[in-house]
């Protein structure tokens, strides 16, 4: 995505006026997908739960199939949203999904140079954007303890 003019309003699902950036805990065989960010430069080597925004009118858990398709070439099923949404730069919004794989195996296509499956005991080997430890630490209880 280019485009990082906020949107103010105006669409359906644009009401808060907070572009919404969708992120998923994608959870596989007990493990968490931690994604590596290759830019912009002050967020490269970070990792995060993959996602990105809302396009107008799109329905975010439509937008997050569509850059798990993208970023990592498979194709996932939305779960359920976890609770909370954390601000990111003004204007944007973060809220994340737990989602399922469905099909494909995660290759770092777009915007990430690495991928990790992360067991529970494994969680805090990445160094996470500050804004999804909230939501990883959640997911973290959807994993099993061993
Ligand atoms: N972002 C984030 N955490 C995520 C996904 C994205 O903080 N799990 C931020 C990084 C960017 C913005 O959202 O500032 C838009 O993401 P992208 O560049 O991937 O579209």
């Amino acid at each position: 995505m280019t485009d990082s003019t906020p949107h103010h309003g105006t669409g359906p699902g644009h009401g808060t006026g907070a572009v919404v950036v969708v992120a998923a805990a994608l959870l596989d065989g007990g493990r968490l997908l931690a994604a590596r960010r290759s830019a912009p430069e002050e967020l490269a080597g970070r990792w995060e739960l993959p996602g990105g925004k809302v396009e107008p009118g799109e329905r975010p858990e439509d937008a997050l199939v569509r850059e798990l398709r993208e970023e990592l070439g498979v194709e996932a099923e939305p779960g359920e949203r976890i609770p909370g949404e954390w601000p990111l730069k003004p204007g944007y919004v973060l809220k994340v999904w737990t989602a399922r794989l469905l099909s494909g195996e995660p290759r770092p296509l777009e915007d990430h140079d690495a991928l990790r499956w992360l067991a529970r005991h494994e969680l805090d080997t990445v160094d996470w954007l500050d804004q999804d430890r909230p939501a990883v630490a959640e997911a973290a209880r959807r994993l099993p303890v061993a």
